[in-house]
């Protein structure tokens, strides 16, 4: 036999397994839409989950941006350092017009 026919014959057995029991309230589906409460649960779960990771990749994002402006802090002040060494004198922060 075809290995994925059988897989698919195990599966539907399994799914009409499931759903005998349901009927029977063997298995929870206390909302009652056809898919056993654990299986929802899970999904809530996961869900939950995936919510909790783009949250958490956003803040890692905003934090990499900061670093990167940062840098560039650091590169424009390293450039004064090859400046004051060649003799040039310091200019300081531009100076805010009144
Ligand atoms: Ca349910």
């Amino acid at each position: 036999m075809n290995i994925l026919l059988f897989i698919l014959l195990v599966l539907a057995v399994a799914t009409g397994v499931t759903y005998i029991l349901m009927k029977k309230k063997v298995i929870k589906d206390e909302n009652n839409n056809g898919i056993p409460d654990s299986i929802d649960n899970a999904v809530v779960e996961v869900k939950e989950k995936v919510e909790v990771v783009k949250k958490r990749a956003q803040r890692v994002k905003e934090e990499v941006e900061d670093v990167v402006k940062a840098s560039k802090k650091v590169v424009d002040q390293a450039k004064d350092i090859a400046k004051a060494a060649n003799g040039t004198t310091r200019k300081g922060a531009k100076k805010k017009s009144k």
